[in-house]
């Protein structure tokens, strides 16, 4: 894009002095129409800011360093403090935990661990009063071995519940390779002694695949879903739902994916004849948000599952965004990713953005329980630009189109623990890739480097409540080691302090509730050539505002392109002053969001 410092410092001036004739940019033409008051009802998950919660992380209220349902309650008010609106809870169903609850054993009862079916009424109760939504996992695909259907499908070929999973008999020989994402062989086909068959696992070998292609076991899991809509609950996130049904003569993968196993286990045969069912069956009973964790979801697929014309999900979360910086496909992750390209971030998230500029609705995250913290990540988490880049982070959250996923930790600049053993880590990827990695002779001491930088328990560490002891999280023992940087990055601390990255994340809430062109407005990138700032300008009707996000520890200067005219004081800015000007002297990691004219 071509700009020139002279005629955007007379727009500037022009505009300061109130008497500016914009030149509008087609743009503002062609912004999508406001949603109608008809829809209104559809549309609460589009203004939405979710918030994750990971229950086994976020406050034990009984001493056994396990975060519960009841520890949630207590903190309920500090959450609608926030600013968000909606809940997502991991799985907090009966579970063995062998993969932290996705795993389940029971589907509608609550883990021990996390207390009983009445504080779940508690919290549903608690959250409704307040205002707030909640957001319940959908963990499908598979459940735990120790499921009462799988204990019965095991029993007996003839057994009821055989076909409720995925059975291979040994007399027609040993399956076609299907590759898995936690076992320690990365087979998926366990042998089952019992009744001498293989049964599926594209997880750990105590998460058996559920059967979608048997319409009984289908019927099971919508009879579920209605059970947690019928008490109340608000939506489901639903896990590797991309995953479900499956060509059951178990071909060997077709060359076309190239070894890519996971966008394969995506394009399963039946798959969006069984998503289409569960909407006319369950989700459209209900006012309910539905969203998909899009694993192996290309830009191509993306539409199929969220176009409202086709009655299936609401939005889907692509894996994209967390790939830039990766080998990909590697499965041991074993490149940390250090400095990543800001060009390949800002294409992504661009080209998602444009898929749903007509139809359907985006989402939009940094990271989760699945992903390392997003400051140490996404940004810089030594101690002179944590708290600065934290606050850009969340600002390209907040502004972005898109129903923005915002992981819990993540409102008070929490960074990666980068234990030095793996004995530290608890999570069943680590481990068994590293098993894996030992059984195959591969570089241990590489691979327990790269965990430092990508390992799933980076964004587990329990929630920093305060400086005392065990960060004010449990009385007892942790399950997981805190990080010691606790002391300084607390949410005590930063509620006293009006510049903290939790103060932040409330005026960029607050931000986005009160202009809706920041929720609805079409998306335009500019300065796309830019390495170290990712501007974009966001526009419904006559309402424009314009993003500038200096992604780098340097300062920089930055030209306003010709045409835009600042309005006004700006609606966020992460550092205490703005001086308005042809070149925006941009602090490092500086985040701002202007009014336009
Ligand atoms: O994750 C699915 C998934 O694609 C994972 O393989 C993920 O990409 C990987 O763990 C990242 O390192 C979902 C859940 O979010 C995850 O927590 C579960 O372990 C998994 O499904 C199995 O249920």
């Amino acid at each position: 894009m071509k700009y020139f410092a002279t005629t955007a410092a007379a727009a500037l001036l022009l505009a300061l002095a109130g008497c500016g004739q914009t030149q509008q940019k087609n743009e503002a033409n062609q912004a999508a129409a406001p949603p109608s008051a008809a829809g209104q009802n559809e549309i609460w998950w589009k203004e939405a800011v979710v918030y994750q919660v990971y229950p086994r992380s976020y406050k034990d209220s009984n001493g056994d360093g396990v975060g519960d349902l009841r520890g949630l309650i207590s903190k309920l008010d500090y959450i609608k403090s926030l600013g968000v609106n909606v809940i997502w809870l991991n799985p907090i169903y009966g579970s063995p935990n062998d993969d932290n609850g996705y795993d389940i054993s029971d589907y509608r009862a609550i883990m021990k661990d996390f207390g009983t079916m009445a504080d779940f009424d508690a919290l549903l109760k608690g959250m409704h009063q307040r205002g707030l939504k909640v957001v319940l996992d959908l963990v499908v695909n598979h459940s735990s071995d120790e499921h009462e259907w799988f204990k019965q499908s095991r029993s007996a070929r003839t057994s009821p519940y055989r076909d409720y999973y995925h059975w291979w008999p040994e007399e027609k020989g040993v399956p076609n390779k299907r590759q898995s994402f936690f076992d320690v062989k990365g087979d998926a086909w366990a042998y089952d002694a019992a009744t001498k068959a293989y049964y599926l696992h594209y997880f750990s070998r105590k998460q058996p695949d559920l059967n979608w292609e048997n319409p009984k076991l289908r019927q099971e899991i919508y009879s579920m879903m209605r059970f947690w809509f019928d008490k109340g609950i608000d939506g489901f996130r639903m896990d590797v739902i991309p995953f479900i049904s499956k060509d059951t003569t178990f071909p060997p993968i077709p060359a076309k994916y190239k070894g890519d196993f996971g966008r394969f286990y995506a394009n399963g045969p039946h798959l969006h004849e069984y998503l289409r069912e569960m909407h006319r069956e369950v989700l459209s009973k209900y006012n309910v948000l539905s969203v998909a964790e899009g694993a192996g979801v290309t830009q191509a697929d993306a539409l199929e599952f969220v176009d409202p014309a086709r009655k299936e999900l609401n939005m889907l979360y692509h894996f994209d965004g967390m790939g830039v910086g990766l080998v990909p496909g590697n499965k041991y992750r074993m490149r940390a990713p250090g400095p990543y390209s800001l060009l390949e971030f800002k294409d992504v998230y661009t080209k998602w953005d444009k898929i749903f500029a007509e139809k359907g609705w985006g989402t939009v995250y940094l990271g989760n329980h699945d992903q390392p913290r997003m400051t140490t990540r996404w940004g810089d988490d030594r101690p002179a630009f944590r708290a600065a880049s934290s606050k850009l982070l969340t600002t390209f959250l907040l502004t972005m189109r898109g129903t923005p996923y915002y992981y819990g930790g993540d409102e008070l600049g929490m960074t990666n623990i980068r234990f030095d053993k793996i004995d530290d880590y608890r999570d069943i990827e680590t481990r068994n890739m590293y098993k894996q990695l030992q059984a195959e002779g591969g570089n241990l001491s590489q691979f327990v480097e790269a965990q430092k930088l990508t390992g799933r328990d980076n964004g587990r560490t329990p929630f920093q409540w305060d400086a005392t002891a065990n960060a004010g999280f449990t009385s007892g023992t942790p399950w997981l080691k805190i990080n010691p940087n606790y002391a300084q990055i607390n949410a005590a601390a930063e509620e006293k302090d009006s510049a903290s990255v939790l103060n932040y994340f409330r005026r960029a809430t607050a931000a986005r509730r009160q202009h809706k062109v920041l929720v609805y407005g079409q998306y335009a990138l500019l300065d796309a050539a830019n390495p170290h700032v990712y501007a974009y300008t966001r526009t419904l009707g006559p309402e424009k505002a314009l993003v500038v996000l200096n992604f780098t520890s340097e300062k920089h200067d930055w030209a306003l392109p010709t045409g835009l005219a600042l309005g006004g004081a700006p609606w966020l800015n992460n550092y205490p002053t703005f001086t308005p000007a042809a070149a925006l002297a941009l602090q490092p990691w500086q985040a701002l969001v202007l009014p336009l004219r």
